[in-house]
């Protein structure tokens, strides 16, 4: 007798990835939000990704859109693995190929709807649909072996979040069985979870579907003409008012490591704040979040370079960083890094102070520049002795000044200080 693949070899994961994420500003002028930078060597994506793939889900498919460039080289370059004909695949999918080669994906249901042949050549039994823009780990086999229990027609991941900051999610109520019996997209005065008036249940944005039955949605979705094409807004109300559609909660599944803090880790780093305090957060003795645990290892593009260096200037002073990550090609030289995260190759040259600062890729800081609280876009030269983060309106006059405080500092506004 021949026993059935394990759950994530019959599944295939669909991860969107298309929208901008305006709210991280500059940071996604040239990239999608999936393709910013995050946690020191990794990309926003690679999470979802690295997700599917330890969760033994080996058939894989992206939808890109905005900005697509970046995102595309990334997974080009770090998610090229996989073995087609051996029940493997990872296919990018960008809008306009398709269906029709004018047409944008209109919603997130129509970039798996444009898809629907490639999908099903793959002959998956299940979907799992995934947000590309979101930091967690999870099991996803939990959520599928549930939805193959419960016998759904949809089964949706949530979580407990606060009911002031709920109006951005899908909203839910559920019955003593997590049957799912009402569900708002986004609503204005968000309901309370009963018994629970400060908090809500809200939607990750990630769904299991049989495949069958989604086709079966998304082309009924289609001929829709009022449809806007999209799961949140139109498929999911749907099958909660015509079907079964079940929660799975996040606690369940969330994958706590030995040196993970106490809390269940996710976030959605959609603004310039949430995306500094988030990478912050990681400088922590003990984060919220542990990237260094090898059994739940989150996959990303190894660029080669050699291990990061630190060495005294000149003068004697030390290089030296202290509660911080330093990705490999980083030289510190007589520079002194707090609290920080620097990203591949970046250089610190001497007498320079950094504390509390993001720094993506091949940022060269010139001699003497003291940043504080600041995040750097790949690629910035920053001047001899720049100061950041002294002077919030100097800062807000030269750069882009979150409400916090933070600094976002990309070429192009540094550029026009020498103008
Ligand atoms: P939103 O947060 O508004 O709501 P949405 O803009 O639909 O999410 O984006 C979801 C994912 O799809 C993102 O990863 C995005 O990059 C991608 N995407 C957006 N438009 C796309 C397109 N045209 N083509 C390809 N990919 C695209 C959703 C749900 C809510 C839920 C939240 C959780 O609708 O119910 O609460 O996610 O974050
Ligand atoms: P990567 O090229 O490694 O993906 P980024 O995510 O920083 O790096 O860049 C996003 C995209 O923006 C790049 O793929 C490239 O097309 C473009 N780009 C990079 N640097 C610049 C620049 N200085 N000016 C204009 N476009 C750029």
């Amino acid at each position: 007798m021949r026993l059935s693949a394990p759950i994530g070899r019959q599944a295939m994961a669909f991860v969107l990835a298309g929208g901008r994420g305006s709210r991280l500003m500059e940071l996604t002028d040239r990239r999608a939000k999936p393709a910013v930078y995050f946690g020191g060597k990794s990309r926003i994506i690679d999470f979802a990704l690295s997700n599917a793939l330890n969760s033994g889900i080996r058939r894989i498919g992206v939808a890109t859109q905005y900005k697509a460039h970046s995102l595309i080289g990334h997974l080009h370059r770090g998610w090229n693995f996989f073995r087609p004909g051996s029940n493997e695949s990872f296919d990018i999918l960008p809008a306009s190929q398709r269906v029709s080669e004018t047409q944008w994906y209109a919603g997130t249901a129509d970039a798996v709807y444009q898809n629907i042949d490639i999908i099903r050549d793959h002959a998956p039994k299940y979907m799992v649909i995934l947000a590309g823009d979101h930091i967690y780990k999870m099991d996803y086999e939990m959520m599928l072996q549930q939805h193959v229990d419960t016998g759904a027609d949809a089964t949706i991941g949530c979580l407990e979040a606060p009911r002031s900051e709920a109006s951005g999610f899908g909203v839910m109520h559920v019955d003593e069985k997590d049957r799912i019996i009402a569900f708002v997209e986004k609503p204005k005065d968000p309901p309370p979870m009963p018994g629970f008036p400060d908090l809500s249940l809200v939607s990750m944005g990630i769904y299991v579907f049989e495949t069958k039955f989604l086709f079966d949605q998304l082309e009924r979705d289609a001929a829709d003409p009022h449809s806007s094409r999209d799961f949140g807004k139109d498929i999911i109300p749907h099958v909660v008012q015509n079907g079964i559609a079940v929660a799975h909660h996040f606690a369940r599944s969330c994958v706590r490591s030995a040196n993970d803090g106490e809390a269940v880790y996710w976030r959605d780093v959609g603004t310039v704040d949430a995306y500094w305090e988030a990478n912050i957060d990681l400088t922590d003795v003990v984060p919220d979040l542990d990237l260094f645990d090898r059994e739940w290892p989150i996959w990303t593009d190894g660029a080669v370079t050699p291990p990061a260096k630190f060495v005294h200037d000149e003068d004697g002073r030390r290089g030296m960083a202290i509660s911080s990550l330093v990705s490999g090609g980083c030289i510190i030289s007589g520079a002194k890094v707090r609290r920080s995260l620097l990203f591949t190759g970046v250089r610190a040259n001497s007498y320079c102070d950094i504390e509390n600062a993001v720094i993506l890729p091949y940022v060269d800081i010139g001699r003497s520049a003291r940043l504080k609280n600041v995040v750097i876009d790949r690629g910035v030269k920053i001047p001899e002795g720049l100061v950041v983060g002294e002077d919030p309106k100097l800062d807000a006059a030269r750069f882009r000044l979150t409400e916090k405080g933070i600094c976002l500092i990309t070429q192009q506004m540094i550029d026009r200080l020498g103008a």
